[in-house]
């Protein structure tokens, strides 16, 4: 295949916390596995990245801690590149938007929309906090969302139905500072029309997908948007931390950070550009014609990189000479949750990168990681399962493949690769299988199928156990030596495949693989092509991995329970004959529909067989009244009657807390049973 010139780019995180496994999973190992494997593949890759250093997290970080914001940008962007080191980031840069060539580079873009005059200057009504007398940007206010009722909705953005909208339309807004209620106030700000780009944004969407095939989850996103239609976008805030407004006259204001953040990728190529003494590198990247842009993100960040840069960029491209290429795919992951739950700072649940590192070997995350990638579904790290991975797959399954093959070569071949005589069906197709399996891993790390991949990749030292026991060497050592040494001889070839292919997952793994080869990479079309010749010492055998004991996990697993939500309060008793009064009872339900002005309530009509029966209940936040239709469950049927926003209510149904909040489970009954039976 033609070789590529491939710019990368991850998410820049923001310098305001330390970077965690849920990040990883969205962003960053998935970038680095591909850019890696590019690499081998001998493609022209540059990978950005770097600190977002602006932006109201870092204000509110700031702020709590009593420092300035460049005293929390300095620690966390210092701390985030050495975490991102150990852990085997191959950045070619990992930047940060608080330099001046970042600065410079935002400046020009705003000025180049305000010159061509696209630009609309907007009184807007805003948040404003009469308590501590300042505007308040989105994130210093919360309220409901206007669309799905979400109760920590930001002033004009929903993380959990993905909705942008209106200030003015949130519900119940409060000010994160003060906890007063804002009153809205006016102030002027410039928009950006994003609305006149929603057709050019729709094709290029729609004509990188057909071409490149972009991901389910991130053509969702898109849909959702272009139906609701784009509406124009402030892109200055009142604030003085930031990257100042570039007009004379106007002060107090600063480009808004999703703005500036996203061409933070540029300036980063440029800072690099500088650091390599290559004045137009970066040129050749972002502006050359056959180059390609791959960005990668996590979900929360899909509307800034496949609108609003796109947008930005085609503005540009609108009235200047130097052209930029846009993104031809934005691979968006999913979440990783930790444990069952959502990573939380606040509550102390997951664990930081570093703590982690200091903990375990980074190969060892990495492969775990990789192996259970949130690509089209959320996804968990679970401790159980990072020891089972570990023991089970890289110790037992490629860790025993190559140390029964060394152990085994030195014993009987003297420590070098032995001959390749006359092949039987069995070497064969273990090395036609060794021949395609690059190929095939290939493929799907093209497509962004870095899960599958990884399995692929375990699969080859899965077939090397395989074929090393049906091969019997410790027979054929005794019998027939020319087939023994054949059969050591394609298993080392294919430990020498793996360490290559494996590179881009556990590359600390693959050095020493290689080093005990005595052999250096090769591009990977050719890896499975049985490079090691006959007569080439190998070295001694390292350990590559150790296992995990289980008293390790335990104590990890064991730190996170006071940490949990709700530990096990103790719970008052009672007698049988205390429980025997509560009629418990099986229904099913016969209609359901919402109950007006409130979004937690659903009315319900249920049928206890002998009787029908109505009763409200608080589960509108977790279920479509018609997703009801038809459930047995079960309900208390001797509570008292009680009316709620004016609805009688005659019982209750039985329904569970679940990890997510605010969202529960109705305990449902197998449709065997009868209705009207009492459980007990
Ligand atoms: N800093 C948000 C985040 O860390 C934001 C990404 C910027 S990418 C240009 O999730
Ligand atoms: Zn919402």
């Amino acid at each position: 295949m033609a070789k590529e010139k491939v710019l990368v780019t991850s998410a820049l995180p923001y310098a305001n916390g330390n970077i965690h496994l849920g990040h990883l999973s969205g962003a960053y190992l998935p970038a680095d596995i591909y850019v890696r494997y590019k690499r081998l593949n001998g493609d022209d890759i540059l990978y950005i990245c770097g600190s977002d250093e602006h932006g109201v997290p870092i204000t509110i970080t700031a702020d709590k801690e009593k420092v300035t914001p460049k005293e929390v940008i300095d620690r966390f962007h210092n701390a985030n590149k050495s975490a991102f080191e150990k852990f085997g980031m191959s950045f070619d840069i990992y930047s940060r938007t608080s330099l001046p060539i970042h600065h410079e580079t935002a400046q020009s873009f705003f000025k180049s929309f305000y010159d061509q005059g696209i630009l609309v200057e907007k009184k807007t009504m805003q948040f404003y906090d009469e308590k501590v007398k300042m505007f308040l940007p989105d994130r210093y206010v919360e309220g409901t969302c206007p669309r799905c009722g979400n109760e920590e909705a930001r002033s004009d953005e929903c993380e959990k139905c993905g909705s942008l909208y209106d200030p003015s339309e949130l519900k119940n807004p409060k000010s994160k500072i003060s906890g007063e209620t804002p009153v809205l106030k006016e102030t002027s700000h410039y928009f950006f029309p994003l609305g006149k780009y929603q057709d050019r944004l729709k094709k290029y969407i729609d004509e990188m997908n057909e071409k490149y095939g972009w991901k389910d989850n991130v053509l969702n996103y898109c849909r959702g948007w272009f139906n609701d239609g784009l509406k124009d976008r402030a892109i200055t805030r009142d604030l003085d931390w930031g990257v100042k407004v570039p007009l004379d006259g106007v002060d107090n204001k600063v480009l808004y950070v999703w703005f500036e953040a996203v061409l933070g990728y540029i300036s980063a190529t440029k800072e690099l550009s500088h650091q390599r003494s290559e004045p137009d590198l970066w040129k050749e990247y972002w502006q050359g014609k056959d180059t390609k842009y791959i960005a990668f993100i996590g979900k929360d960040n899909v509307v800034f990189h496949t609108i609003i840069f796109p947008a930005i960029l085609m503005a540009w491209n609108d009235a200047n000479k130097d052209k930029f290429i846009l993104p031809q795919n934005v691979p968006a992951n999913e979440f990783l949750n930790f444990e069952g739950k959502k990573f939380s700072k606040s509550r102390g649940w997951g664990i930081d990168l570093d703590e982690f590192l200091q903990l375990f070997p980074a190969d060892l995350l990495r492969y775990t990681l990789a192996a259970n990638l949130p690509e089209n579904k959320d996804t968990d790290f679970f401790w159980k399962e990072f020891q089972s991975r570990t023991n089970g797959e890289l110790a037992d399954i490629l860790g025993n493949f190559v140390n029964r093959t060394f152990t085994f070569a030195h014993k009987h071949f003297d420590g070098k690769v032995p001959e390749r005589n006359k092949l039987q069906k069995i070497d064969e197709e273990m090395l036609d299988y060794l021949k395609s399996q690059p190929q095939k891993i290939a493929d799907l790390i093209e497509r962004f199928k870095i899960k599958d991949a990884v399995f692929e990749m375990m699969n080859l030292a899965r077939a090397g156990n395989k074929y090393f026991n049906d091969s019997e060497p410790w027979v054929t050592s005794k019998r027939n030596k020319e087939q023994c040494a054949t059969t050591i001889n394609i298993c080392l070839n294919t430990i020498y495949t793996l360490g290559v292919i494996f590179e881009p997952v556990i590359p600390n793994t693959s050095v020493k693989i290689l080093k005990m080869l005595n052999a250096r990479p090769t591009e990977w079309s050719k890896s499975g092509n049985s490079i090691l010749h006959q007569g080439q010492k190998i070295n001694e055998a390292e350990i590559l991995f150790t296992k995990i004991e289980d008293k390790v996990i335990e104590e990890q697993i064991n730190k996170l329970e006071p940490m949990a939500d709700k530990p096990i309060e103790s719970i008052e008793e009672i007698t049988i004959d205390e429980f025997k009064r509560l009629k418990l009872k099986v229904a099913k339900i016969i209609a359901a529909e919402n109950v007006k002005k409130s979004d937690k309530l659903l009315k319900l009509q249920i049928d206890l067989g002998s009787e029908q029966r109505q009763l409200v209940a608080g589960i509108a936040k977790s279920y479509k009244p018609e997703e009801l239709i038809g459930k047995k469950v079960l309900i208390v049927a001797n509570l008292k009657a009680a009316k709620l926003f004016g609805i009688e209510s005659q019982g209750m149904i039985l329904a569970v807390d679940t990890p997510e909040e605010g969202k529960v489970k109705i305990i449902e009954i197998d449709e065997a049973i009868e209705l009207g039976k009492t459980a007990k």
